[in-house]
């Protein structure tokens, strides 16, 4: 129960979408949305989300999160026999009663569907949500940083042999290897303020971890070895040997084992960030029709058993009168183990961010081989992703959108400078000239139109600039 209260909080504070690919076949409002905004293709507004929104539902005593294309085929239908204006959110629904045409979303630019203050057209300018009043331009995505399966296994790796317990779908053994989580954590350099992790899976599912050890049995922690396991073997159990087992013992690893007998870990029982198990690279994930996920791989957060135990009997087992019976207070850890994970957040987002971009996090990176971490980790390298764009959003810009001759030069040049100083990580001049710069690109934002020192007189142009260097003092203040 406490599990299920955690989630919804988290959910309830942070609003997540999970995006797939969206432009159905007999869907043309994307290519509408695309025609109208050239702009936004292949950012978080070319999704779903633009106009529909995310939702959640109960299953078996755990909330379920859905992202909105998840969730618009959940109460949708894949069959379509529920009512699409359901999932609509406030934007899609003001598109929808205007005519759902080119022309529509000029008409509604200037209304603020999401009533948070910004204008559809403003916040769609800045790639923010106009839908979704938790998503505004003051909103700075959290730090994050991608890393491949490649440069996992650069890393140094961890492998144990463990077993995983599950309430229903049968025990196994396996040696799963990886990477400690801690590991991946203090690599990513998260900030001392941090708690936990939240695990994220494409089909909608979330683990929340402590990152200490904690005294909720449902709570597996990210750092510290976990107790030393004991060899469970049983002939009734062995699904290899008995057609009524329940325990899959065919891992490699346990050959010569002897029940009862401790399994020895170098390094000792960890939660890891698995690739690989007994052996091979872990099966990707793919999502069934009935919204079910198959697979685990490419990556698995897999937790060891806090109370190590025997394997159990599955709930839904007929026959209970067997050497190791159900038992609800058993150490169920498989069913804590992610499957299929794309993204985690570390808890709690930096003051002044919100959930990334996190359009390209989904399926995508399941087939990739990649996996997002982001939230509290120190904003250094978002900060030199963010200030290279920058530069070159300005190079692009035509010479017409400035005020004076050599303003590109100019604007160009100061950012080249705090960039230098970002390398250095010179904190103080960093935070000085952003402050500075922000001065000369804000009087359409402040005034609705630009000011005596501006360097660029296009309003549209100034206000990518300005959020964009709004973003970047909102990184820079991380963990100050
Ligand atoms: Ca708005
Ligand atoms: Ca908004
Ligand atoms: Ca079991
Ligand atoms: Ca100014």
């Amino acid at each position: 129960m406490r599990r299920i209260l955690i989630l919804a909080l988290l959910f309830a504070t942070v609003p997540l979408a999970v995006y797939g690919a969206y432009h159905h076949g007999g869907d043309t409002d994307s290519d509408i949305a695309l025609q109208a905004y050239p702009a936004i293709e292949g950012t978080k507004l070319d999704s779903c989300a633009l106009c529909h929104s995310g939702g959640e539902y109960e299953k078996k005593g755990v909330i379920v999160q859905l992202g909105s294309c998840q969730w618009c085929h959940y109460s949708y239908g894949y069959d379509g026999s529920g009512d699409i204006a359901d999932t609509l959110n406030g934007y899609g629904q003001d598109y929808l009663s205007s005519g759902k045409t080119i022309q529509a979303f000029s008409d509604i630019d200037a209304q603020d569907s999401d009533g948070d203050g910004f204008a559809n057209g403003v916040e769609i300018a800045a790639l923010r949500f106009p839908g979704d009043a938790n998503d505004d331009p003051t909103k700075v995505p959290a730090p994050y940083r991608v890393l491949t399966l490649d440069e996992l296994q650069t890393m140094p790796s961890h492998s144990q042999l463990m077993l995983m317990n599950t309430h229903k779908s049968g025990d196994f053994y396996a040696k799963y290897t990886g990477v400690t989580m801690a590991n991946l954590l203090d690599d990513s350099h998260i900030l001392p303020s941090a708690t936990g992790i939240t695990v994220f899976a494409p089909d909608g599912w979330a683990q929340y971890h402590p990152l200490e050890p904690d005294n909720d049995p449902l709570m597996y922690h990210v750092y510290g070895v976990y107790p030393e396991a004991k060899f469970f073997y049983s002939e009734e159990a062995d699904d290899s040997i008995n057609p009524n087992g329940w325990c899959d013992y065919s891992s490699p690893s346990v050959e010569g084992l002897q029940n009862d007998v401790p399994i020895v870990v170098e390094g000792g029982l960890q939660m890891i960030l698995a690739y690989g198990r007994d052996g091979s690279y872990l099966e990707p994930g793919q999502l069934t029709l009935s919204n079910k996920l198959d697979g685990e791989g490419p990556f698995r957060v897999v937790p060891p058993q806090k109370v190590p135990g025997p394997p159990d009997q599955a709930t839904t087992a007929v026959s209970q009168d067997v050497v190791w019976p159900f038992d609800e207070d058993a150490d169920h850890n498989a069913g804590y183990a992610s499957r299929s994970a794309t993204m985690i957040r570390i808890e709690p987002l930096p003051e002044g961010t919100t959930d990334i971009d996190i359009l390209e996090a989904g399926w995508n990176y399941v087939d990739e081989g990649k996996i997002l971490i982001y939230g509290n980790i120190d904003p250094l390298g978002t900060m030199m992703v963010k200030i290279n764009e920058l530069y070159d959003l300005v190079m692009a810009m035509d010479q017409d959108a400035f005020a004076l001759r050599n303003a590109k030069k100019i604007l160009l040049n100061s950012i080249a400078v705090i960039r230098a100083q970002l390398k250095r990580d010179n904190e103080q001049p960093v935070t000085v000239q952003l402050r500075n710069l922000v001065a000369r690109v804000d009087g359409c934002i402040e005034n609705g139109k630009p000011d005596q020192n501006d360097l660029l007189g296009s309003c549209s142009e100034q206000a990518r600039v300005y959020w964009a260097l709004h973003e970047l003092s909102v990184l820079q203040a991380i963990g100050k």
